[in-house]
């Protein structure tokens, strides 16, 4: 069998979080790795569906889905938690919950301006116009991860180059 792991992958939204996530979970699968996929659009329906986008409601939902994901790899899952988590604090929060080399940061880099032109939820759009405020990257902040184990630019590598690369970084953790 494989070790339980944690695959933080924070980023700005359009980043990429989810398609990487994504991505990962099928070489992992077909690697004949247990993943448990925990993304924010998905989470904020149910788990942690009473939070909005203030930095409280942001640091119980990065702080609820840390403790859903070492419940998981506890059980000898791989998680990929798939949320913007933009506060350094947070994500060193979510870290602690964690053995060493449990944890596994992933800074999905994409400048701001690519993010935008790619908008495809239109939210970009209604944040520059005021219609959604405390927006990420325009209206909210985003500290970039300092302490990232792994980090992509999604701007200049492509997805498969993305996924080689932090799939290289997890499989010694897994150690299979
Ligand atoms: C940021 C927002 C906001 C605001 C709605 N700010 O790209 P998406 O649409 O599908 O994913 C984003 C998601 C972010 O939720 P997270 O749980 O990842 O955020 S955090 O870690 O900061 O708690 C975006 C959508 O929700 N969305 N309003 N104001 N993203």
């Amino acid at each position: 069998g494989h070790r339980g792991l944690c695959i933080w992958l924070t980023g700005l939204s359009g980043a990429g979080k989810s398609t990487l996530a994504n991505r990962l979970e099928e070489e992992l699968y077909r690697r004949g790795i247990h993943t448990y996929l925990l993304d924010g659009d998905n989470v904020r329906h149910g788990l942690c569906a009473d939070l909005g986008f203030s930095e409280e409601d942001r640091k119980e939902n990065i702080r609820r889905v840390a403790h859903v994901a070492g419940l998981f790899v506890d059980s000898g899952v791989v998680v990929l938690s798939a949320l913007i988590s933009p506060f350094e604090s947070d994500r060193e929060h979510a870290r602690a919950q964690f053995e060493d080399g449990e944890f596994v940061e992933v800074y999905v880099d994409c400048p701001v301006d690519v993010c935008a032109a790619r908008d495809p939820k239109g939210l970009y759009d209604k944040a520059k116009r005021g219609i959604i405020s405390n927006f990420t990257g325009i209206s909210a902040p985003y500290e970039p991860p300092a302490f990232a184990d792994v980090t992509v630019n999604t701007a200049l590598q492509s997805v498969d180059e993305c996924v080689a690369k932090v799939m290289k970084s997890i499989l010694p953790k897994l150690g299979v």
